[in-house]
């Protein structure tokens, strides 16, 4: 049966309560939809949609224009299968759910996403409701979805609301991808990718909180690139940064997965090494040291022989390390590996 609302409109809807008969489309049928995609240029070929939906008239209906107008459709015939798909690692990001759907209705489904969503990527609900679902909207919209629609209902209301709901994702997607490229930004050196000085500072921090709590001990080098005033005096100040980034490069090319790198000051860096005692700590830093000076830095203006010198030092379990303690022992050790002739470790 086609219904006429008030408008004048003929509704997508279901003849009658009972299942399988259905039946009408639009007046205009699937040709005369308005291609509000082309129009706008918005609707995205791939992205996926969840639809909710018990009744297989309306199931029918809705998924074959979420089709037509590009959508990569799950279905899902009660709650459960919805929670289900909307749980999984690549879930729909649109949801079209149902209010009333065996098992887990569709408002009990908006509560859940927004629960469990806290802190992961936004997903976009629109509410299926009855007409005399009316009154209970407000509560569909508390309890966390974003939009609804009122069956009987057109296809261009739905496409509209989907084009909606597609605009909020893609907004919400870029602020997330600014909001890490401020966190990246404010966590790593521009110019070497390693950490930061407060971030390799604050990393050194938890290590010696973990180091006390297992009584394992954490040794610290802070290197030093040698007479890096006359690299950059030979090479200018953009061959002393490519310098620069091949030494951090090779520094962190030795660690461990667990170890830590940072850019501490200019030409200075700072690497963790967690378990390691002072004998330790001393080897390896030798090792890192001989692979930074073994081969020439290629640079713009020629290959360059470059040098670091480390002072190391490391907790001792018979006494509290604190980070400024520590850094000052390192910074000394370093101080007379520069004074004993460069490209040297020494133990504070
Ligand atoms: P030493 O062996 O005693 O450490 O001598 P040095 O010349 O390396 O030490 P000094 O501290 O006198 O000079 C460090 C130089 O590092 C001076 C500064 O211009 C340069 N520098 C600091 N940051 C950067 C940077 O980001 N890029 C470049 N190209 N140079 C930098
Ligand atoms: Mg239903
Ligand atoms: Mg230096
Ligand atoms: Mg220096």
């Amino acid at each position: 049966m086609k219904m006429t609302r008030k408008d004048g409109h003929e509704a997508l809807t279901v003849a009658d309560a009972s299942a399988d008969r259905v039946v009408s489309s639009s007046v205009g049928a699937a040709h005369a939809i308005p291609d509000v995609r082309k129009e706008s240029g918005e609707l995205e070929s791939t992205m996926k949609i969840l639809l909710a939906e018990d009744s297989p008239v309306y199931r029918h209906l809705i998924s074959g224009h979420l089709k037509e107008w590009g959508f990569d459709v799950q279905i899902a015939n009660d709650g459960a299968v919805a929670w289900e798909l909307l749980q999984a690692p690549d879930a729909p990001k649109l949801a079209l759910l149902d209010w009333v759907l065996p098992k887990i209705e569709g408002i009990e489904l908006c509560r859940r996403i927004r629960k469990a969503q806290a802190h992961s990527e936004y997903t976009y609900v629109v509410l299926l409701t009855s007409k005399d679902g009316k009154d209970e909207l407000v509560a569909g919209m508390r309890a966390g979805a974003d939009d609804y629609l009122i069956k009987p209902f057109h296809p261009p209301e739905l496409e509209a609301r989907l084009l909606g709901g597609k605009r909020i994702l893609d907004l919400q997607r870029e602020l997330v991808a600014a909001r890490e490229s401020l966190r990246v930004a404010a966590t790593y050196d521009f110019l070497t990718g390693l950490l930061n000085r407060g971030e390799i500072v604050a990393w050194l921090d938890r290590e010696l909180v973990r180091g006390g709590r297992e009584t394992s001990p954490v040794g610290i080098v802070l290197a030093d690139i040698d007479h890096f005033k006359k690299v950059n005096d030979s090479l200018g100040h953009s061959g002393g940064d490519v310098v620069l980034k091949e030494v951090a490069g090779r520094l962190k090319s030795d660690l461990r997965v667990y170890d830590g790198a940072g850019r501490y000051g200019g030409e200075e860096f700072l690497l963790i090494l967690p378990g390691c005692d002072l004998v330790t700590t001393v080897r390896r830093a030798e090792e890192i040291r001989r692979g930074v000076s073994a081969p020439g830095v290629m640079s713009p203006k020629g290959i360059v022989q470059v040098t670091v010198s480390m002072g190391v030092t490391c907790t001792r379990g018979d006494r509290t390390s604190n980070v400024e303690a520590l850094l000052n022992e390192a910074d000394a050790a370093l101080y007379r590996a520069k004074q004993n002739g460069r490209n040297r470790v020494e133990a504070y």
